[in-house]
């Protein structure tokens, strides 16, 4: 250990709603650099002023450090998010997650996954057998939390998705959250996409497809958005709750992150 790690999140909100958040893993010396990014993005994010920032640091016990590697990135090209949501629907059955169970997850992101038709904080959690919801607050949701990339897989995942045009913060960080959500025991799939009104691409990731990206899941300008992660029918979400949202994982491996295909072509 060449210095100690902390673990550094921020949350924005205004009047009890989210509006944004972010993770990082850094070490103690970075951490003033990483605090004042940190606060310049809750103060600059699009979705409304901030009425309260927090930020919070956390030592970590550095035997306790998960590492990972970056499931490799696809896109398939839809011409608009019908298209999309149907070929995200075709691979989540193929990822083993039964059909209404899918379908009925999708249609609740869609919708609004929150009470009254709002975007939830986090995740929703979906067996993907029954279909049934089984995150214990429908607001909150569960939240992935304490995970990041090292500096030098941060550098190459940069110089890889440059190449493929993809750069930006929504693509890296997704692939890092799917990466601590496809490492976790009992989980199926995960559906996503942004509540970004701007940004319509999504994904769906599982083991043996990748992170799959659809450039629409929604229509341009539709605020909604959310995750669904579906786990093994019949598992009891308890421990997997504690591993998103408390162990940390630092990723050092990225993966392979391929050109534009067509929805029929299935790497
Ligand atoms: N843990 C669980 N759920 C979360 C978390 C988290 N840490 N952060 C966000 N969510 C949920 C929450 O319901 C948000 O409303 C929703 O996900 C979307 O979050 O081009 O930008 O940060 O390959 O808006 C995916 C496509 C972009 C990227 C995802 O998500 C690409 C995105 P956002
Ligand atoms: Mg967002």
């Amino acid at each position: 250990m060449i210095d100690s790690l902390y673990s550094i999140r921020m949350h924005a909100g205004s009047d009890g709603i989210h509006l944004s958040g972010a993770e990082r893993i850094v070490a103690e010396t970075d951490l003033e650099r990483t605090a004042a990014c940190l606060l310049r993005r809750a103060m600059t994010h699009g979705r409304g002023r901030a009425e309260r920032v927090q930020i919070t640091v956390d030592a970590l016990d550095p035997e306790t450090i998960g590492r990972g590697r970056l499931p490799d990135l696809r896109t398939v090209a839809v011409a608009d998010y019908r298209q999309g949501r149907a070929a995200a629907l075709d691979l989540l059955i193929e990822a083993g997650v039964a059909a209404a169970a899918a379908r009925s997850a999708m249609e609740a992101l869609a919708s609004g996954a929150a009470p009254g038709g709002g975007v939830m904080r986090g995740a929703m959690l979906v067996d993907a057998g029954s279909g049934e919801r089984l995150e214990p607050d429908r607001a909150r949701g569960v939240r992935v939390s304490r995970m990041d990339l090292t500096a030098a897989a941060g550098q190459e995942l940069r110089g890889r998705l440059q190449k493929a045009g993809l750069d930006n913060p929504h693509v890296r960080e997704a692939l890092v959250l799917a990466a601590k959500v496809l490492g976790a025991p009992g989980v199926v799939a995960e559906l996503c996409w942004s509540d970004d009104p701007d940004y319509t691409a999504g994904y769906v990731c599982s083991a043996g497809q990748g992170y799959v990206r659809f450039p629409h899941l929604k229509p341009q300008g539709d605020p909604l958005g959310g995750r669904a992660f579906f786990l093994r029918p019949g598992l009891d979400p308890k421990a997997l709750i504690d591993y998103l949202e408390g162990s940390a994982l630092l990723v050092d491996e990225v993966g392979a992150v391929h050109g534009e295909t067509n929805r029929e072509v299935r790497a």
